[in-house]
């Protein structure tokens, strides 16, 4: 059979077209890490998520190097937590699941699109190499308020990130005369030691304490504060670790006086 040169010509093409078709197609599919929600990242009782391991305390834990893993609850219309910060130049593992109905979790502008079915637990890494500010928003329908359902991802530079929490005991009174303590507690969320140093500033002193508090742990420190160097009165005072700072008043009240703090 004689097929005309134009004739073979235009069958060729079609068939590269349709060839080109399948590997788009096939390439859509699997390249960029699309995959159904099974139970790769497990199962979880959706009423018993308070009690969870993982997602009791929803948030950015660190796992190592620049490994973070974040646990993330969805609810009828918001995320817990709703603004989520890690830092650039790393790998991050998300950990999502629904409390009551089906949502999304979809972080605006990346790959990060999935399904949150509650039961399931839907698993994905994802690199971030650069500072950015991403929208995250819910794209399955869960409700009236969908629409409102969003949170934040914050890609901050390294050296801006860091898991230290800081609290602070102090009392409100005193008697002048008597000593009193302040406690700082520092909690290291990282799994390396940090080595840092406590400030106290009150009435114009200033108490230094270096401190380290080993991976994943906390250390607390305390001031022993002396009120011969205090007048009677209010005195504010700073409780500074890194860029972590805690405030709050202290009275020395004057001791004849019951201790009423009016003095
Ligand atoms: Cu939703």
């Amino acid at each position: 059979m004689n097929i005309h040169t134009y004739e073979k010509a235009w069958l060729i093409a079609s068939m590269v077209l349709i060839v080109g078709f399948i590997a788009t197609i096939t390439y859509g599919a699997v390249g960029p890490g699309i995959a159904m929600i099974d139970d790769d990242g497990g199962s979880v009782d959706p009423s018993e998520i308070n009690d969870h391991e993982r997602f009791g305390d929803p948030g950015v834990t660190h796992v190592g190097g620049n490994e973070y893993e974040v646990a993330v609850v969805a609810q009828a219309w918001s995320y817990t937590p709703s603004e989520i910060e890690v830092p650039a130049d790393s790998e991050v593992t998300f950990y999502v699941t629904s409390r009551d109905v089906t949502h999304s979790f979809t972080v605006a502008g990346t790959n990060i699109n999935t399904m949150v079915v509650p039961g399931e637990v839907s698993e994905m890494t994802v690199e971030f190499d650069e500072p950015d500010e991403y929208g995250i928003l819910c794209n399955e329908y869960c409700g009236e308020s969908h629409h409102t359902m969003e949170g934040k991802l914050n890609v901050v530079p390294e050296d801006e990130f860091d898991l230290t929490e800081l609290s602070v005991e102090a009392p409100d009174e005193v008697e002048a005369g008597n000593e009193t303590t302040v406690t700082a507690t520092v909690e290291n969320g990282m799994q390396d030691d940090l080595e840092t140093t406590a400030t106290l500033e009150i009435g114009g002193e200033t108490y230094e304490e270096d401190v380290t508090v080993p991976g994943d742990d906390s250390e607390d420190v305390e001031f022993a504060v002396d009120t011969a160097d205090l007048e009677e009165g209010d005195h504010d005072w700073t409780v500074t670790v890194d860029d972590h700072e805690e405030s709050g008043t202290l009275t020395v009240s004057n001791s004849t006086d019951g201790g009423d703090g009016d003095a």
